[in-house]
């Protein structure tokens, strides 16, 4: 029989389920970015209902996925305040056991954000057993706490309809933004290609890989699915990558050695700030 006793809300396991659909969402967010806010004041924000490495899991019921938001990162610290500031409350109300990653490309070098994500599925799997991982630009924050961070039965596109391209999405495939692939649909794919460097890309070869592994992009509607994307220039260092477009015709070629069983790197730093894990890491640029 049914033991009469449940054990303390801290021992996890013996929770019941969180409900399919969380109960505290409120909806339509209010954003704006004109504040300035600095790391403290965000900590002062969010931080009592965090556990050091911007760690968190829902107290009254046993969240159903283990999510690692990853954000690619390279001296972007005010759009990261931001984003910790809303990202924080929307991932508590909707229930989930998470943990936030912020993979730094160390020195001044190329960039290459899809190694960095490749990087954020791997170390995060070291420390802890994270079944869903969302991918977040640095600057994109939701408008609605209906969009859930977790994943879906095909790969989730979640940045549907941002400010910038007037609420639309641009083209069918778009796959860039946020997106969120459970571990067995980005191991299928063998991850993110390792070599995109420089901006653009590398979003299209991932919406290639998936394809060609016959899965379908799945998204919120297009109320849903609005962001706002903190207004910046181009990076240094980042400048366009004069060879996606070539690259782009050679994704099924590439696919099955390109990606998380070739990615090479090494880790400088871990530090755990009481709103996120940042890790500091060395791509071995190419020269
Ligand atoms: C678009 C895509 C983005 C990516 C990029 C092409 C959307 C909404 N966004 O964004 O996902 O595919 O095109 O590469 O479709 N970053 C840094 N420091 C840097 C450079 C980049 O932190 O020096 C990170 C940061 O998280 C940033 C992200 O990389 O948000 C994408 O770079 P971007 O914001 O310059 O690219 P954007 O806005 O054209
Ligand atoms: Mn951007």
């Amino acid at each position: 029989s049914e033991p009469t006793v449940r054990p303390n809300a801290t021992s996890g396991r013996s929770l019941d389920p969180c409900p399919d659909v969380p109960p505290n969402l409120r909806g339509v967010l209010h954003v704006e970015f004109r504040t300035n806010r600095t790391l403290q004041d965000v900590r002062n924000h969010v931080g009592p209902l965090l556990q050091l490495g911007g760690r968190y899991r829902p107290t009254s019921c046993r969240a159903k996925q283990k999510v690692a938001v990853i954000v690619p990162f390279r001296n972007r610290s005010e759009h990261l305040n931001h984003w910790l500031y809303y990202l924080h409350p929307v991932l508590m109300r909707q229930q989930l056991d998470y943990g936030v990653y912020v993979i730094n490309q160390d020195g001044d070098g190329v960039y290459n954000k899809a190694k960095l994500m490749n990087i954020g599925f791997n170390e995060s799997l070291k420390e802890y057993d994270y079944n869903c991982f969302v991918f977040s630009d640095v600057d994109l924050v939701p408008l609605d706490d209906r969009n859930l961070y977790r994943c879906f039965d095909q790969p989730r596109h979640l940045s549907v309809a941002v400010d910038k391209f007037n609420f639309i999405l641009p083209y069918a495939t778009l796959f860039g933004g946020v997106t969120a692939l459970s571990k067995q649909q980005f191991l299928k794919v063998n991850g993110f290609s390792n070599t995109f460097w420089g901006w653009g890309g590398e979003d299209d070869d991932m919406s290639q890989r998936l394809s060609h592994r016959g899965m379908v992009i799945s998204r919120p509607d297009s109320v849903t699915g609005r962001y706002k994307m903190i207004k910046h220039r181009r990076d240094s260092h980042n400048d366009p990558n004069p060879n996606r477009e070539q690259k782009l015709r050679e994704t099924r070629l590439n696919m099955d050695t390109d990606g998380i069983n070739s990615l090479n790197y090494s880790v400088r730093e871990i530090r755990k700030d009481l709103l996120y894990i940042k890790l500091n890491i060395n791509l071995y640029i190419y020269v």
